[in-house]
């Protein structure tokens, strides 16, 4: 997300380094530099010229602060100012008094609207709303059947019928009031391009429904051009914001740094993959840490606590204290982990990470092999390796799918890690709090 913008940030601080003081030509020399790097990253060419002015403006001006060295003070100001383009708050949902509250999503084809519509819907049911899916796309002959896929995933009912698509609109609002769900997620038909056809069911649907939230579904990939898309559809639907997708591809940044700015249209929700978790409210300061390569240790906390089981974690822990952490519980480790979603995210969120690292494919495949490796161990030789003498290796390895090399690679792995929870907790109190993330096989 966003790698080329923070690669050239990253290199713009470095300069500043170890620096005294910034003179009046170090800061236009930076000035130059960010102004390149984000028309680079595709930024609106308003928006750029205004940021780097503001920049200027603070980093000459007064505010000159003892505790921070001007390197730091260069990179507080543009940090300020990104979380001020990017709009300031965190995102959420207008909603309304009525209930149910109608989120009517739309947007180009292929941005990613039915996605989020069953991405959105989960997010607000963790909240404890209940949702009810409506799928009004009758354009695509598949439409429906998609939503009503990825309803069943996240555990939302999905409302379709055979009509038209205001209808469709409209009946669902009905039925959600019948079954007393309290908000409608509004999922519509996209076009390749914006026409009057288009323009035209959405305005119907807007009369019909009159929706609390009317969210632009955007590919962050569109670069500027967001930003007409946008305005385009705001001439039509009183759009209340922009959900903006496929952050985890290699958007410039462009469109994220842009909309607020232009069209005044603040950023709600961004999805970051294809699977239902890869979803979050927008939160400018985060994001704007995440550009600066700061990495965004708040979406991880919040992620961890939304999938970690604190008992789970105290019986590891309290194993790991007495030096009894087996394979079984490693097991457990991996499952809670894979709760927060793909791990590139999370090495992405985590601050420091050497860009090798962020760039690294890690490799899924092999986290699942070593989960099917300790799945066709038996209860008894997880928990006590040694048992598992060279047939036993060969039956693992067939069960597994793998090899006997592979068998033993993990088991030395786990014996490494097994030594290194002995060292920690005889060597005091570190490593003892907290989650536990012991260096895991797959990560070598
Ligand atoms: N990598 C990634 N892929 C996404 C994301 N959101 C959606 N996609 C993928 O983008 C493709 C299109 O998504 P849809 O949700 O079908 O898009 P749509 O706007 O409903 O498309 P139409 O109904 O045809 O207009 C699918 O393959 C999704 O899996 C995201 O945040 N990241
Ligand atoms: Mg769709």
């Amino acid at each position: 997300m966003f790698d080329t913008l923070s690669d050239r940030f990253d290199g713009i601080f470095k300069k500043l380094r170890g620096k005294g003081k910034l003179s009046d030509a170090d800061v236009d020399a930076v000035a130059r530099e960010i102004r390149l790097a984000l028309l680079e990253a595709d930024v609106h060419v308003g928006v750029v010229k205004r940021f780097v002015n503001e920049i200027k403006e603070r980093a000459v001006g007064e505010e000159v602060t003892k505790s921070l060295s001007p390197g730091q003070q260069v990179i507080k100001i543009v940090h300020d100012e990104l979380v001020s383009i990017l709009g300031g708050a965190t995102g959420k949902l207008k909603g309304g008094s009525a209930t149910p509250t109608v989120v009517m999503l739309a947007g180009l084809q292929g941005s990613g609207k039915t996605t989020v519509a069953a991405k959105l819907a989960r997010h607000l049911e963790k909240e404890g709303k209940r949702v009810l899916l409506v799928a009004a796309d009758l354009q695509r002959p598949a439409a429906v059947e998609q939503l009503r896929v990825l309803g069943e995933r996240a555990g939302v009912p999905v409302f379709s019928e055979a009509t038209d698509p205001v209808a469709v609109a409209s009946a669902g609002v009905e039925e959600a009031r019948r079954l007393g769900r309290n908000v409608v997620v509004l999922d519509t038909a996209g076009r390749i391009q914006i026409d009057a056809d288009l323009m035209d069911e959405l305005a119907r649907m807007r009369d019909a429904v009159k929706p609390d939230d009317a969210l632009l579904v955007l590919d962050a990939m569109t670069g500027q051009e967001a930003v007409n898309v946008a305005e385009t559809f705001a001439a039509t639907l009183p759009l209340t914001g922009v959900v903006l997708t496929k952050l985890d591809g290699d958007a410039r940044g462009g469109a994220a740094l842009s909309l607020k700015e232009v069209t005044g249209l603040p950023i709600v929700f961004a999805g970051t993959g294809e699977k239902l978790d890869a979803f979050e409210a927008f939160h400018p300061d985060r994001m704007a840490s995440r550009i600066l390569g700061m990495g965004d240790m708040l979406t991880l906390i919040e992620k961890a606590e939304e999938s970690f089981d604190a008992d789970q974690a105290a019986i590891t822990e309290a194993k790991i204290r007495k030096g009894e952490f087996t394979l079984e519980d490693f097991l457990e480790q991996m499952q809670q982990m894979k709760k927060m979603g793909p791990i590139q995210n999370i090495i992405e969120m985590l601050p420091g990470m050497p860009k090798e690292l962020r760039d690294a494919d890690i490799d899924e495949g092999e986290l699942g092999r070593v989960e099917a490796i300790i799945r066709s161990m038996t209860p008894a030789e997880r928990r006590d390796t040694h048992l598992i003498n060279g047939s036993r290796r060969a039956r693992i390895a067939a069960g597994s799918g793998t090899t006997t090399t592979q068998v033993n690679a993990v088991l030395k792995q786990f014996a490494g890690v097994q030594k290194m929870m002995k060292q920690l907790t005889k060597g005091g109190k570190k490593g003892r709090r907290g989650m536990q993330m012991p260096g895991m096989p797959g990560f070598s």
